[in-house]
């Protein structure tokens, strides 16, 4: 069956959405919301997008419409993605899952208990060699965890005159370079090493404290604005260095930062076992640096033939033909279509793939973040409400 999508909120990331559900061949693509008519017109014309909706009610009301893409700034987000749960419609939503905490947490009850299927767009996941990582670790080649560190790093947001709604504490969230791209690292960090994050201690700061901004706000990416804008005071972070301590007892640390000239969309991870080391780059996703103590390290170039099993599929092309960041996008959409497929059912979820709860995970760990800034940067236990409801209720 050819199931439909609509997609909500049309800018830099929706052109990635539509190419990979097209790259599907199962999709069919019935239309797309935006802030008003006139703009989604414009913008179904360039996208070749079907209809435009005159709002995302709209959209909702389709019953064409099986699959919501929620693209939507991310104080939009708990607000899209509810009403199309409620809709009874799946919902593949970017990242972070919302902008607080709290309604992280609705939004993760409410997809619980809707039998659809819920996705936050931690792409990163979907690089083959980041899934051959995560099979070795869970297959014990590297030993025991026992360091988990990296970066993730970008220089876009470098001249004062760029400015983008993610610094608007209102529009982004408190957080800023954390939860933008922070937020990124630390589910690969958890999902390769299948180790959570339960302490953190973190150091956050804001390098370019006024930025101009201009009349329309910069797209990620698109450099400084042309002509000079109103000045505005800048209080959420675009730096942050984080100490980590992981539940097997692995200890670990990532800095983010996104005023770093020359860091494109530079995001590393590295963990080191009591048998081994890996690491991986996204700048250079193909190759997989295996580390060794007695012996000589080696690099596994992206290979098919050579990968896990359970890796393998993630690979579309032989050796030697590169494969990057929109192909890993779109083995994530290719996963969440094939779990709306299976009813999303729990038991049939792709483990490469990202769910509302991996969402609400998530901006635990960047609450806990904040809150260890705020108390003067001081170990922080990452503290989930739900899970202290259901401990008291058990123990009463
Ligand atoms: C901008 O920093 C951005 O587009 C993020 O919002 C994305 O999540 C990341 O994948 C690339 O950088």
């Amino acid at each position: 069956m050819t199931l439909g999508m609509g997609l909500v909120g049309p800018g830099f990331i929706a052109a990635h959405h539509l190419d990979a559900v097209r790259r599907l061949g199962n999709v069919e693509v019935i239309g797309i919301a935006g802030s008003s008519l006139e703009s989604t017109k414009k913008r179904a014309r360039e996208l070749n997008a079907g209809r435009a909706y005159a709002g995302y009610r709209e959209l909702l009301a389709d019953p064409a419409v099986h699959v919501v893409h929620n693209t939507t700034p991310n104080h939009l987000h708990r607000e899209v993605s509810l009403a199309a749960l409620r809709a009874g419609k799946h919902v593949i939503s970017d990242k972070p899952l919302a902008a607080t905490m709290e309604e992280s947490r609705e939004l993760y009850e409410a997809a619980r208990d809707a039998n659809l299927a819920h996705v936050v767009t931690f792409n990163y996941r979907g690089y083959p060699l980041v899934q051959q990582a995560r099979a070795m670790i869970a297959k014990g080649k590297i030993g025991k965890s026992v360091f988990v560190h990296g970066c993730y790093l970008q220089d876009w947001l470098t001249d004062e005159r760029a400015y983008t709604w993610r610094l608007d504490p209102k529009l982004g969230g408190a957080s800023s370079a954390l939860g933008d791209i922070g937020s990124h690292w630390c589910d690969l960090a958890e999902h390769v090493t299948g180790a959570r994050i339960v302490e953190v201690l973190a150091d956050l700061h804001t390098v370019v404290a006024e930025r101009e901004v201009p009349d329309t706000a910069a797209k990620a990416f698109a450099g400084k604005a042309k002509a000079p804008g109103k000045k505005r005071r800048i209080t959420s972070e675009d730096v942050a260095s984080v100490l980590l301590r992981f539940d097997n007892g692995a200890r670990g640390c990532v800095t983010v930062g996104q005023v770093l000239p020359g860091h494109k969309n530079d995001l590393r991870l590295e963990v080191n076992g009591r048998e081994g080391s890996i690491a991986w780059r996204q700048e250079q996703p193909n190759e997989l640096w295996l580390g060794h103590h007695a012996k000589a390290n080696t690099v596994l170039t992206r290979d098919p033939a050579l990968m896990d099993p359970t890796a393998r599929g993630y690979a579309h092309l032989p050796a030697g033909h590169p494969e990057a960041w929109a192909d890993a996008f779109r083995n994530i959409i290719a996963d969440a279509y094939a779990w709306i497929r299976r009813d999303a059912r729990a038991d049939a979820k792709p483990i490469a793939l990202p769910t509302f709860a991996d969402g609400y995970r998530n901006s635990l760990l960047v609450d806990a973040m904040l809150r260890s800034h705020a108390a003067g940067g001081v170990w922080q236990p990452v503290t989930d409400p739900l899970e202290t409801k259901r401990t008291t209720r058990k123990r009463g």
